[in-house]
């Protein structure tokens, strides 16, 4: 089935996506296109191909230029996962995308990159499934936690997880992250360009989002363990606030390895994802009320006034009945 795919992609799309695909990026130069996990513009007209090897899902939808997971509306969430296992050793993917909208100084959530053993599942974080195992990238827009141990955002942060533990929106997920960078990407006029490398299990981000044609790195995390037959997925999610977030072009290379590794391919399939290094546990500030926290809060004294209420009126029924009886 899956050689079938391959060849329906390869007879209709490739004199489209090898025209169209204008974009030359240096990070991916040495690696060799994997098709079968790309998607490049113009997607109007390889639809029907694309969904033989991606989903769509959510609030996506797809323009001849770009995809859009989400619009610049609240509450909405969309994702793109591919239908493909990931049997690549070393990889590298570019991502080209745009974050942007109305909000001047508010806006969210933003979007994550996954290389995950599930797919296509909705949930909380970024749009997808909560706890998840695997590879995530999140592009982080909004800040739920200020204080003394807050980042700049945008930021970019990565996490390996075996699928037993959750993401914390209240810590922007830097609890549990292995490696991260603060960088404004959202709102460029120009494009904006992501490139995630796993070599070795080094695991890089560089990202060009100055409009100057240059990469800087993110991180540069090693010992990081990933297994093979995992997918390739890109989430986001807006909540109160909102954004565009729009993917113009995800790309996959096979890299060639530094090393000769004796690991199997079995073993490798079995492996469970995890990384030597993550951040040192911490407390959350205190005295630190953000947006979704304060809506909590809201919630909680609403909830408050109206059993108070209940309770006030089944009392004073009961005083007035007990009156009642003693007349
Ligand atoms: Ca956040």
């Amino acid at each position: 089935m899956e050689i079938l795919l391959y060849l329906t992609f390869a007879l209709f799309c490739w004199p489209i996506v090898t025209c169209n695909d204008e974009q030359s990026l240096e990070p991916g130069a040495e690696g060799f296109l994997k098709r079968e996990h790309t998607l490049v513009r113009p997607f109007q007209g390889t639809v029907l191909v694309y969904a033989e090897l991606w989903d769509f899902t959510g609030s996506t939808i797809v323009t001849g230029t770009h995809i859009r997971l989400t619009p610049d509306h609240q509450s909405k969430a969309g994702a793109i996962w591919n239908r493909i296992p990931c049997m690549l050793r070393n990889w590298e993917v570019l991502i080209h995308f745009k974050v942007h909208g109305n909000g001047v100084d508010l806006y969210g959530d933003g979007f994550a990159f996954w290389l995950t053993k599930g797919r296509n599942e909705m949930g909380k974080v970024f749009g997808s499934k909560d706890p998840f195992s695997g590879l995530a990238i999140f592009f982080d827009t909004y800040s739920n936690q200020n204080g003394e141990h807050a980042h700049v955002h945008p930021y970019v942060s990565a996490v390996v997880n075996n699928g037993s533990m959750s993401y914390d929106h209240d810590y922007d997920g830097t609890h549990i992250q292995i490696a991260g960078c603060s960088a404004p990407f959202r709102g460029r006029e120009h494009d904006t360009f992501a490139s995630i490398r796993f070599v070795n299990n080094r695991l890089t981000a560089k990202l060009d989002i100055d409009g100057n044609g240059e990469w800087r790195q993110c991180f540069d995390a090693d010992e990081v363990f990933l297994p093979l037959g995992y997918f390739f997925g890109i989430s986001a999610a807006t909540g109160d606030l909102a954004d565009n977030h729009d993917i113009l072009t995800f790309k996959v290379f096979e890299l060639p390895a530094d090393e000769t590794s004796d690991i199997s391919d079995t073993a490798l399939l079995n492996l469970v994802p995890h990384a030597k290094t993550a951040e040192a546990p911490r407390d959350k500030p205190v005295g630190v009320f953000q947006r979704k926290s304060m809506s909590t809060i809201f919630m909680f004294l609403i909830l408050l006034i109206v059993c108070g209420g209940i309770v006030f009126f089944l009392v004073k029924r009961q005083q007035t009945n007990a009156k009642k009886r003693f007349y």
